[in-house]
């Protein structure tokens, strides 16, 4: 609900609008009440419920730091056993990363985003359902592995050897292999949701230049998770399968290497770092210049920055490494490249520093917790620079130290925005804002809890404490420290449960209509229904709110585009990438059980797997994989017509084809992330050859190349097949074409397989082995995937669901198909080389 403007001018045009437009779009956008709640897509109620579920998260890991605090407070405390206490501490970090961290940056996009873009919704709704689900049902389930005592507890970063066989027999740590891995194939998912989202469903006129910083932000976000999580999702696999298949990839005697691991998290891990604070500093973006009354100082340079982050971050994975052994060269350069990085961080905190001081700064909530984060994150980015000096860092290489930089990073760069956030958006959801006078509380307590809590670990850590230790001696003069530590936890937990207190109290109250408080620029404060909008306004400034100031009466008048359902379903306007020029009607799906039930059977596919309960492991996966595909089968339908009128001068064709379609975009950053991870696999392989002597090691051979040519010549004919497949349309083969091309691949997988055996690879005998059993393994997993788009493609043309108007099914199949092709040969070509080159 809008507040009604009341600046009395008319408008230039200002007829009536025709009647039961209102009524239209508000049926196709309800959202269903009751139970069925749960089925809703829409990017309002899913991105609540995902908020939601990750400050619970935020809530259950924070009771388990509280717990280690507790653990600690005294010398020779027994309050936890050693066991219990590295399950404890595990959980506490691998749950505030995984499943609070990364997923709330995610989730307020999901909320936000779209109405700032002045979309009605993100471009795949029901994939961000199913994003969601997947991560709220497995969270809890990993979650609950605490109560039974099978919780891993090898640490957030789980190294191997400890995390391998020999030392963690139990299933604690397959919990975190196989629960961890397949969360983040939920935040991949959200990731490609918003970066389509971002380049195509933008309002008219909404340039790159006038892309609010925010989302420039996610952008960056976005493409960084499609880059880092691969390298950590192989890595997960490469442990589950050495624990699970005896490939020896991480054990040394065997030919493997421990630090395989090290480089494949931290491929991962240091990236995650910005993943989770640009996000972070994109809100921070957008709130200043509000607070402040005046456009961003720097927004350009900020941007800028926000991409130079992006880039730099993914060249520094190895100061994690400093301790392990690396080169001179290789840590000189890390090193360098990490003090770097903090230069346009640097540009950020200016500019927002800048803009406060141009502007007259409005005091508030925000303004409280905004000044929090940029004191506290930069004491965390100073610890940062100077734990990049290398001799610096192998002092306080896992100590204290490392624990108070940590948090100064994670929760002033992080949480203390993210509160900042809750302040200044909450009103979004009904009107009401939190209580000024409870917030300087909230603040007071926590600021003052924090600095009490995590400052004394600076100190507790050069005096030598040892992170990760249950206990400790009496006489080593940590007592004090740590009793500070703990009161001050405590004051920090008394101001968050203060503010769970507000919230509440805050969301019960009725709704209100939102307006603007706050006087912001962006357009999410046009926005307050379902639908979003209610219409889609064309943007002529980065500032729409301040530098069109009929804007928001002219929307809710209904005078912008597409004040009705054109075809009588879910719509948004789909707009180029770079001007944001209306290109077509961009039909969403609309709410369904498919997604919440597909993740259900995700999760229980992965956990049950890991209980080793494999009957009703694939159960849940064949749910899951039926879901999916009938979620898909609704997709692609032929639109009811072939233009839509969206405004008066305004007329658009309905979906797109090929290239021009979202979908196809959507598949080609899956099919990025796709090629990340086989990348990460061949970075394996490279690293244990290198490892060799000889290579192949002694008693490893590889088929004659003369299988290699035919089984690479058969993926190629089968591409061909579906490169003609995608010309046959409307045409009696095209469903023929499609069996064949599967029978190519097939006999190409088949004939791979038969070289593996006939030489006696076996993936155990030597980590060299393993890889080459892992490259083969992926590449089986796409044949696999064919054996289900093959099939599915032949169906849909034998059921006339396949023409010229609609033909996503097709083409984005063809990618997969020709990707599969291409990571075939890059497979072989790799395998081949290495003994070559270690010649
Ligand atoms: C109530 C607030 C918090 C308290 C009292 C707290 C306390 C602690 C303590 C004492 C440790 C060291 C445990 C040890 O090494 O034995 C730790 C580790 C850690 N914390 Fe927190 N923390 C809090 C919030 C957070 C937040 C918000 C995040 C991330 C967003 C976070 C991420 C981590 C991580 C990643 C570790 C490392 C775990 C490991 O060594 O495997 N913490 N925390
Ligand atoms: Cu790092």
């Amino acid at each position: 609900m809008k507040q009604p403007m009341t600046d009395p001018t008319p408008l230039p045009n200002s007829a009536p609008r025709p009647e039961g437009e209102l009524e239209r779009l508000e049926e196709v956008w309800r959202t269903p009440s009751g139970w069925r709640f749960f089925k809703s897509v829409n990017n309002t109620n899913i991105g609540l419920l995902y908020i939601g579920t990750a400050l619970l998260f935020f809530v259950l890991a924070g009771i388990l730091g509280l717990l280690i605090r507790l653990q600690l407070a005294v010398p020779e405390n027994a309050f936890l056993a050693a066991g219990t206490y590295n399950q404890v501490f595990t959980m506490h970090g691998t749950v505030m990363m995984f499943l609070f961290a990364i997923p709330v940056v995610e989730a307020l996009a999901v909320y936000l985003l779209p109405n700032m873009l002045g979309a009605r919704d993100l471009p795949f709704p029901r994939l961000s359902a199913y994003a969601y689900w997947a991560y709220a049902i497995g969270g809890l389930a990993f979650f609950c592995t605490l109560f039974v005592g099978l919780a891993p507890d090898g640490g957030w970063f789980m190294y191997p050897p400890l995390t391998g066989l020999q030392y963690s027999p139990d299933m604690n740590a397959d919990f975190w292999l196989l629960g961890i891995g397949f969360i983040e194939i939920s935040a991949i998912a959200g990731a490609i949701e918003l970066i389509v989202g971002i380049l195509f469903t933008r309002a008219p006129g909404m340039t790159l230049g006038r892309m609010p910083v925010y989302a420039w932000a996610m952008l960056v976000v976005g493409l960084m998770i499609v880059f880092a999580f691969p390298a950590v999702i192989a890595g997960t696999a490469l442990l589950e399968m050495e624990r699970a298949l005896d490939w020896p990839f991480f054990i040394p005697e065997r030919g493997g290497d421990p630090l395989l691991w090290q480089h494949l998290f931290w491929f991962f891990g240091h990236p995650e770092v910005y993943i989770i604070f640009l996000p972070a500093a994109g809100m921070v973006s957008t709130m200043v210049p509000t607070i402040a009354g005046t456009a961003l100082v720097g927004r350009r340079a900020i941007i800028a920055a926000l991409l130079g982050v992006g880039v730099f971050s993914f060249g520094l994975w190895a100061h994690h490494m400093f301790t392990a052994g690396l080169g001179v060269m290789e840590a000189g350069f890390v090193s360098a490249a990490s003090m770097a990085v903090a230069v346009p961080t640097a540009i950020q905190v200016f500019g927002w520093i800048a803009t406060l001081w141009k502007g007259k700064v409005r005091q508030g909530a925000p303004t409280l917790f905004l000044l929090g984060f940029m004191f506290i994150f930069v004491l965390g980015g100073l610890t940062g620079v100077m734990v990049a000096v290398i001799p610096f860092d192998w002092q306080v290489h896992d100590t204290y130290f490392i624990v108070a930089h940590l948090h100064y990073v994670l929760i002033g760069g992080m949480v203390f925005p993210v509160f900042a956030a809750m302040y200044y958006w909450l009103p979004l959801i009904n009107g009401n804002r939190l209580s000024e006078r409870l917030s300087r509380w909230v603040f007071g307590l926590m600021f003052t809890g924090f600095n009490v809590a995590f400052f004394p670990m600076h100190i507790t850590g050069l005096v030598g404490m040892p992170r990760r230790v249950y206990t400790y001696p009496a006489d080593m003069g940590w007592n004090g420290l740590n009793m500070l530590s703990t009161v001050g936890a405590f004051v920090f937990a008394a101001g968050v449960l203060l503010f769970a207190v507000d919230a509440a109290r805050t969301l019960r109250r009725p709704t209100r209509p939102v307006g603007n408080p706050w006087n912001a620029p962006t357009l999410e404060w046009l926005t307050s229904e379902d639908y979003g909008n209610r219409s889609i306004p064309r943007i002529t400034s980065a500032d729409p709110l301040w530098d069109q100031p009929t804007l928001s009466r002219e929307v809710d008048e209904g005078r912008h585009y597409l004040p009705d359902t054109a075809t009588g379903a879910r719509e948004t306007i789909a707009t180029s990438p770079v001007a944001a020029e209306p290109r077509y009607l961009m039909i969403l799906q609309g709410d369904s059980w498919l997604p919440p039930v597909a993740a259900f059977g995700t999760a229980a596919f992965f956990l049950l797997l890991t209980m080793k309960l494999n009957v009703a492991a694939w159960i849940g996966g064949i749910v899951a994989i039926v879901c999916v595909i009938a979620w898909l089968w609704q997709t692609d339908r032929q639109p009811t017509q072939g233009e839509a009128r969206v405004g008066e001068d305004l007329v658009l064709p309905v979906g797109a084809i090929k290239s021009g379609s979202h979908s196809w975009w959507g598949t080609m950053i899956m099919l990025i992330v796709d090629g990340s991870i086989f990348a990460s696999f061949g970075f394996a392989y490279i690293h244990v050859s290198m490892r060799l002597q000889v290579c192949p090691p002694p008693g490893a051979s590889l088929a004659p190349l003369s299988q290699a040519l035919v089984s690479g010549g058969l993926l190629v004919l089968g591409s061909v097949l579906v490169w003609l497949a995608t010309h046959a349309i409307g045409k009696r083969r095209l469903p023929w074409l499609a069996l064949a091309a599967l029978a190519c691949a097939c006999a190409s997988f088949a004939l791979d397989m038969h070289g593996l055996r006939s030489t006696g690879l076996d993936g155990s005998s030597s980590a060299w082995a393993a890889a080459i059993s892992a490259l083969s393994g992926y590449q089986g997993l796409h044949i696999v995937l064919l054996a289900i788009v093959g099939p599915y493609l032949a169906l849909r043309a034998w059921r006339g669901h396949l023409n010229h108007r609609s033909r996503a099914t097709l083409d984005n199949a063809a990618l997969i198909w020709h990707y599969t092709t291409l990571q075939g040969i890059a497979m072989h070509a790799l395998i081949r080389l290495m003994p070559l080159l270690m010649e």
